[in-house]
């Protein structure tokens, strides 16, 4: 391993053992990466470099900035790392704020100094806040001065981190402007932890998944390149927050690494993603499938002509919302499916390559399969556990779950896929959200798919039941939309909607109305909860 740039090791000596390490692949010309790199040099000083300095990199509603002005403002919150709170290559930094500019540049100066960023959600509270500190013996902060008090509700439990700053605090804000706008970056190995993701796993304690600044790099360089093909006047924007590194990619790495920009939103309804794609003329829409059923309500209301490509990751996106969003909009979804180990997408496909029920392929760079029981391929058709390998995987933060993830070289991502003749990969489930009723495995994904295709329904969960006669039974719970009512006529006709779709033995033989369904703030429906519910 070429010599680390990290004085400080914390990272480096929390890495898995070897041996637990998936295995990488570099098959393609544009993932053979130098042994020395720094992700901020590529993204940022290199654009400038290479003469894009004065095209906008990001736009939000206070301005529009240009590559030079972002170089200029991350190189001043660099300095501000090294010279006003001591920063050390190798030092964590936690990063607090909604998606806006000061947040984009924060991550940029972090990667610049050789620090690790560490992004937090904004919904996190301080025991969660408190728990990745600490798991990560994090000694810096840069928040959003609006998103300070749980983090200051965390400090007192939180010893070693003693360096914060509060952006939008004058004092702050006039210590960052009075610093210098150069800044010679850290000439970091392409081995180098640049950031440590917490998973948003819905159950047990954070994970936290290294990732090193050569994974930064090659995640730009395989999804974008293979399925989203941007261009230099791509508009990107979209929900997921800079924290989750499917915003990470998606509203910050891949517009920088093609000399497009990002439309940074701190907050959406599906109102107001809409006002913003037609007030920024975006072109290319990163969000969760639930949005995209939200937005294809309302589609008509504005002027989307400039929105070309969507991309849906995050969960499943069901062929019902795929056909109901291309109805209203006439865009074909991008589906990809992506994890914080992998940092981003592995299965995916170009709009023109959409198959309606399936993710995609896997893209160019990785490679995918269904595994039985015993670690044996499965046939196509057969139902499995799928791995990955590729050139990013997964390498917890000193953490037993990584003999679990990573097995015989594969990342094993948890959930239950099968492919078929042509190696396209369709999801089926959480492997622990499979339902077994009376001896049938039902997936259920599909029954939500096809309880969403009913008219009636805008959002679906479906969970087993224990049971004492057939183990678990299937159990939906439905929200209908503004203009129908509950009762048991409505839940006659939804199981007979789902007999009438798929095999009759999947319909939901209890099905419970709610309001709104418990979700992550990464827009993963948390079916734990749902199965908790008596
Ligand atoms: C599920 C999907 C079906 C799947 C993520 C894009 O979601 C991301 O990361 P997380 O760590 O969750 C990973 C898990 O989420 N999933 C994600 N996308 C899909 N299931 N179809 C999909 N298209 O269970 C996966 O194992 O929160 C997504 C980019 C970066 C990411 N971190």
């Amino acid at each position: 391993m070429e010599r680390t740039a990290h004085a400080d090791t914390f990272a480096r000596d929390n890495l898995p053992p070897r041996g637990q390490w998936p295995e990488f692949r570099f098959d393609l010309p544009e993932l053979q990466y130098p042994a020395r790199m720094n992700c901020a040099t590529v993204l940022l000083d290199d654009m400038v470099k290479a003469g894009h300095g004065a095209r906008i990199a990001i736009r939000s509603l206070d301005g529009e900035c240009t590559y030079l002005q972002l170089q200029a403002q991350a190189n001043r919150m660099a300095n501000l790392l090294v010279r006003a709170m001591g920063l050390k290559p190798g030092n964590r930094v936690l990063l607090r704020g909604p998606n806006n500019p000061m947040m984009a540049a924060a991550w940029l100066a972090v990667f610049k100094a050789g620090g690790i960023c560490v992004g937090t959600m904004p919904l996190l509270r301080a025991k969660e806040l408190t728990e990745i500190v600490n798991k990560a013996e994090i000694t810096h902060a840069l928040c959003d001065r609006r998103l300070d008090a749980e983090l200051k509700l965390a400090l007192p439990s939180c010893p070693a981190l003693k360096e914060i700053r509060y952006w939008y605090d004058d004092e702050t804000d006039a210590l960052i402007g009075n610093q210098p706008a150069g800044f010679k970056n850290v000439n970091t190995s392409a081995e180098d932890v640049a950031l440590i993701a917490f998973t948003s796993g819905t159950t047990g304690k954070p994970k936290g998944t290294m990732h090193f600044h050569r994974d930064v790099v090659a995640m730009c360089d395989c999804f974008p390149r293979s399925c989203l093909k941007p261009s230099m006047d791509d508009i990107f924007i979209g929900s997921p927050p800079l924290a989750f590194t499917f915003g990470l990619g998606g509203l910050l790495c891949f517009p920088l690494r093609f000399g497009a920009s990002t439309a940074l939103v701190e907050k959406f309804t599906p109102d107001s993603m809409l006002e913003a794609i037609q007030e920024f003329k975006a072109t290319i829409l990163f969000t969760a499938p639930t949005m995209y059923r939200a937005l294809a309500g309302i589609w008509g209301k504005y002027d989307l002509s400039s929105l070309k490509k969507c991309v849906s990751a995050g969960e499943a996106l069901p062929d019902a919302m795929r056909q109901l969003f291309k109805q209203a909009s006439g865009i074909e979804i991008i589906d990809g499916i992506g994890a914080t180990e992998m940092i981003h997408i592995f299965i995916s496909h170009a709009p023109e390559h959409a198959r309606r029920g399936a993710t995609g392929q896997a893209i160019p760079g990785y490679v995918a399969v269904v595994l039985d029981e015993n670690g044996d391929r499965c046939a196509p058709g057969q139902i499995g556990r799928l791995a990955v390998k590729g050139p990013t995987g997964c390498r917890y933060l000193a953490d037993e779950r990584q003999s679990g993830y990573v097995q015989n070289g594969w990342n094993l991502t948890g959930d239950a896929y099968v492919m078929d003749m042509d190696g396209y990969f369709i999801y089926q489930a959480r492997t622990d959200d499979m339902i077994i009723s009376a001896g049938y495995n039902i997936a259920g994904p599909e029954v939500e798919g096809a309880l969403l295709s009913h008219a009636a329904v805008a959002e679906c969960g479906v969970v087993g039941k224990p049971d004492d006669e057939r183990g678990m039974v299937v159990k939906a719970f439905v929200v209908l939309k503004k203009d129908f009512s509950a009762g048991d006529a409505m839940k006659k006709e939804l199981q007979d909607h789902v007999k009438r779709n798929i095999a009759p033995y999947k319909y939901p033989r209890e099905i419970e109305f709610a309001t709104a369904l418990p979700r992550t703030e990464t827009g993963k429906l948390q079916r734990f909860k749902l199965r908790t519910t008596p």
